[in-house]
């Protein structure tokens, strides 16, 4: 179904050029790394622009798997059977676990944890906007599992092959976890569709009300993502945020067909020309407002985030106070 193969396409036009860079040596040895596909490793030059670049996308990336844990975190209690929430249990603890690696890949460009998470908890660092949505059922877990990590997946193995070595080498475990979580929502769902009428009727609603957000995860259009170009010059981005999107959905679609639900798009249709699902219109005002602030659950999870770090803050103090208590012994 999900493969951890990039199918890299030489052959491929990127959108955009790297910016003019400062001769010198230096500089020359980065670009020769871009050129032949070889990776940027911390203690390399590389251009100020491409650390800042990096370290935004790899701490909104850690953010989103931390929030990521908030709205399936909330079903743990509730999950159907002790099977159930064993399972829901060790993908939860998975996402926190991408979110360390996360945190450790943007260390290596020079900033602390510290000054990444402060600005999540502050409210200024975006996460992704699907952690946004209230989880109001056990469907949810199931059409989480399903769409949000397989939209996950389609998003992040390209990015095991983006230009930055640690982040690079995060995500090829990140993305077999995910290729499980995945596959266990889809189960949850194909339990659900082959259930009662009742279940039935709550994984459609599931679906109907995780869809379009689903979309949304990838970015906004082409023609409207200010930092495709240079990312895809640079070799962080691979594909495209609606290469990636058309993607997700040609598989999708079919996985659909086999539940026997229905994708809640009346425009939806196969494209024998492009060989692609054609779909009706992104309701991209929406997706600007969750990004603003303005979902469901921004404040909710602004504020669980703020309550967790406050409440790990007697952890860090002890942490602290034993190495410190380790060093004087050593000294
Ligand atoms: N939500 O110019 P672009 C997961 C922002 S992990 C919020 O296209 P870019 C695992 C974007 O940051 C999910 N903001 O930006 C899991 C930028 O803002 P800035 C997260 C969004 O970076 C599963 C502005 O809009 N995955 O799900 C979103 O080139 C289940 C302009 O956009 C990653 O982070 C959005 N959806 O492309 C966990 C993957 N989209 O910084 C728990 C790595 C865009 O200029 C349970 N990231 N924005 O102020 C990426 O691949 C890229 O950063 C994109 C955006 C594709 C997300």
């Amino acid at each position: 179904m999900y493969t951890t193969n990039l199918n890299f396409d030489k052959n491929k036009k990127e959108s955009g050029k790297v910016e003019a860079l400062e001769g010198g040596p230096e500089a020359e040895a980065f670009q020769a790394k871009l050129d032949q596909d070889l990776m940027v490793e911390p203690k390399d030059w590389m251009p100020e622009a491409y650390r800042k670049t990096l370290i935004r996308q790899i701490s909104q990336h850690a953010h989103s798997e931390v929030v990521g844990m908030l709205p399936e975190g909330n079903w743990i209690s509730r999950a159907p059977t002790l099977k159930r929430k064993a399972i829901l249990l060790a993908k939860v603890q998975d996402e926190g676990g991408h979110g360390l690696y996360l945190y450790s890949a943007v260390e290596t460009l020079g900033v602390s944890r510290d000054e990444v998470v402060a600005l999540l908890l502050n409210g200024t660092a975006k996460y992704s906007t699907i952690f946004n949505y209230p989880t109001l059922n056990w469907a949810d877990i199931g059409a989480i599992g399903w769409l949000v990590d397989g939209a996950a997946i389609m998003n992040q193995i390209p990015l095991q092959r983006c230009s930055y070595g640690p982040y690079a080498r995060a995500m090829v475990r990140v993305c077999k976890e995910e290729s499980f979580h995945q596959r266990q929502g889809y189960e949850i769902m194909l339990a659900m569709a082959n259930g009662n009428a009742a279940q039935k009727e709550m994984a459609q609603d599931a679906l109907n009300r995780w869809w379009w957000p689903s979309l949304m995860m990838f970015g906004p259009p082409d023609d409207n993502s200010p930092n495709s170009a240079q990312s895809m010059a640079w070799k962080i981005k691979r594909f495209s945020n609606d290469e990636l999107r058309q993607k997700f959905i040609d598989v999708t679609v079919p996985q659909a067909d086999v539940l026997g639900l229905k994708i809640p798009d009346p425009d939806l249709k196969w494209n024998k020309k492009t060989s692609h699902y054609d779909i009706g219109e992104i309701d991209w005002d929406e997706f600007y407002q969750v990004v603003k602030g303005n979902g469901v659950c921004n404040r909710d999870r602004l504020r669980a985030r703020n309550d967790a770090h406050q409440n790990g803050q007697w952890v860090r103090d002890a942490a602290m106070a034993y190495d410190e208590k380790r060093r004087k012994r050593a000294a």
